[in-house]
C-alpha cells in the first residue's frame, strides 16, 4: 500500500492507531439516493454498468466528491463475481438479485467453478483506475458474504426468511459446506483481485447472515468466514465484516479473523465493544432512517455514536446499514462535516 494511504486516517482508524478525526464513509453511498448517479445511469442495466470501468470509475467518485468521505467504496455488486463464473443470474430493478436456476442440489454446487482474475479484467482495470484518481484517499474492496451469497443462490432472489437456505444448512450439512466451500473460495479470490489491483481495504457484506443464531454460526459459517479472512491477511489491508441483525452474533464475528467489525444501529457502539472483545476496531452505526428526521435529530444521535464509538479501540463512523433511496444528500453532506467537527482531536 502506498505510504499516503497506509497514513490516511481511515486505514489508520481500522488498525486502531491515533487519528486527527473519526474517519467517516457510509454503505451504499454510491448509487440510488444521488442525483449524479441517475443521471449516469438512466439506460444502463446495473450488471451492464458494474462491468464498464469509466461508469464505475465516475459512479465510485461521485459521492466522495459531494460529500468528502474518508474512504470511497467500490461501485459493484455482491452477484458481480457469481456472474462473472457464469451463474445464471440478473439484477431486476426494484428487487434485486434472481437467479435463473437456483442451487438447490449437488449437481448445482457443481456448476460453481473457482473465480479466476481473468474473469473480472474490468475489477481489475477500475480498481487500478480509481486509486489514481483518489489519490490519497483510501478505495474499500468488498464482496458478499458466504451465507448472503448462498441465500441469493437457493432461494433464487431476495428472501424474508431464508427459508431454503436454513433447510439445506440445517438438513444436507455436507452439501451445505460444499457450497460455502465454493462461495468462500470465490469470494476470497474476488477480494483478493480487489486488494492486489490498489484497494486499500476489503469488507465483507455477510448482510442476511443475522438470520442465524450464534451456535449455528460457529458450525455453519465461522469455518469459511474464518478461510476468508485468514487467505487475506498476506495483503496488510484492513478487513472489515459486517452483518445486518447480528447483536447475538458480534462475539463470534469477533473471532472470524477481521481488523475491523460492523455493527448495526440495533447495538450501541460501547456495548459492541464489550461484545466483540479486544484487538478490533468498530465501524457504525447510526440508524440510516435517521437520516429522514429533521437535522437537529441527525446532529444529537450522531454525536451519541459518536461518543459511544470512544469506547472502541478504533472507530469508523458509517450507518448502521446502507443509505436508505430516499435520503436527501444534504443531509450526509452535513452528518460528514459534523462527524470530522465533533470528532477532531
Ligand atoms: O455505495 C454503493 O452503492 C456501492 C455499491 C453496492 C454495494 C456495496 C451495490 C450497488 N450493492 C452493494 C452490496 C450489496 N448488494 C449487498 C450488501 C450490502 C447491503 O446489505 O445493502 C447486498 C445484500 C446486495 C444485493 C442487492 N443488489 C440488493 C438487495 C436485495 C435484497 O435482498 O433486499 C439490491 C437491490 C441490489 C442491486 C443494487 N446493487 C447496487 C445498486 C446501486 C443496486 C440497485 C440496482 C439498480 O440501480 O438498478
Amino acid at each position: 500500500m502506498k505510504p499516503q494511504l497506509a497514513e490516511s486516517v481511515f486505514v489508520r482508524a481500522c488498525r486502531r492507531e491515533a487519528v486527527p478525526h473519526t474517519p467517516v464513509w457510509y454503505m451504499r453511498q454510491a448509487g440510488r439516493s444521488l442525483p449524479e448517479y441517475r443521471r449516469v445511469r438512466a439506460g444502463v442495466e446495473m450488471l451492464t454498468a458494474c462491468a464498464t470501468p469509466d461508469l464505475v470509475v465516475e459512479i465510485t467518485m461521485q459521492p466522495v466528491r459531494r460529500y468528502g468521505t474518508d474512504a470511497a467504496i467500490f461501485f459493484s455488486d455482491i452477484v458481480v463475481p457469481l456472474k462473472a463464473i457464469g451463474v445464471d443470474l440478473d439484477i431486476k430493478p426494484g428487487v434485486g438479485p434472481v437467479v435463473g436456476t437456483p442451487i438447490r442440489d449437488k449437481a448445482g454446487v457443481d456448476t460453481l467453478r473457482p473465480l479466476e482474475p481473468d474473469d473480472v479484467p474490468y475489477v481489475t482495470e477500475a480498481v487500478g483506475a480509481l486509486t489514481g484518481e483518489l489519490g490519497g484517499t483510501p478505495l474499500i474492496g468488498f464482496a458478499g458474504g458466504p451465507f448472503t451469497l448462498a441465500s441469493y443462490l437457493i432461494e433464487g432472489g431476495p428472501s424474508k426468511n431464508h427459508d431454503r437456505t436454513k433447510a439445506m444448512m440445517y438438513g444436507e450439512p455436507e452439501l451445505w459446506h460444499s457450497l460455502m466451500e465454493r462461495l468462500g473460495a470465490i469470494t476470497l479470490a474476488f477480494l483478493r483481485v480487489q486488494a492486489l489491483a490498489g484497494a486499500s481495504a476489503v469488507q465483507l457484506f455477510d448482510s442476511w447472515v443475522g438470520a442465524v443464531a450464534p451456535q449455528d454460526y460457529r458450525t455453519y459459517v465461522l469455518p469459511h468466514t474464518s478461510r476468508i479472512f485468514a487467505g487475506l491477511a498476506d495483503l496488510g489491508v484492513p478487513r472489515i465484516h459486517f452483518g445486518v441483525g447480528t447483536g447475538e452474533l458480534l462475539g463470534v464475528m469477533g473471532e472470524a479473523g477481521a481488523d475491523v467489525v460492523g455493527v448495526d444501529w440495533r447495538v450501541p457502539l460501547d456495548e459492541a465493544a464489550l461484545r466483540v472483545g479486544a484487538g478490533k476496531a468498530l465501524q457504525g452505526n447510526l440508524d440510516p432512517a435517521i437520516l429522514l428526521a429533521p437535522w437537529e435529530v441527525v446532529e444529537r444521535r450522531a454525536r451519541d455514536v459518536l461518543e459511544r464509538g470512544r469506547v472502541a479501540e478504533g472507530h469508523v463512523f458509517n450507518l448502521g446499514h446502507g443509505v436508505l433511496p430516499s435520503t436527501d444528500p444534504d443531509q450526509l453532506a452535513r452528518l460528514t462535516d459534523l462527524v470530522h467537527e465533533a470528532s477532531a482531536r
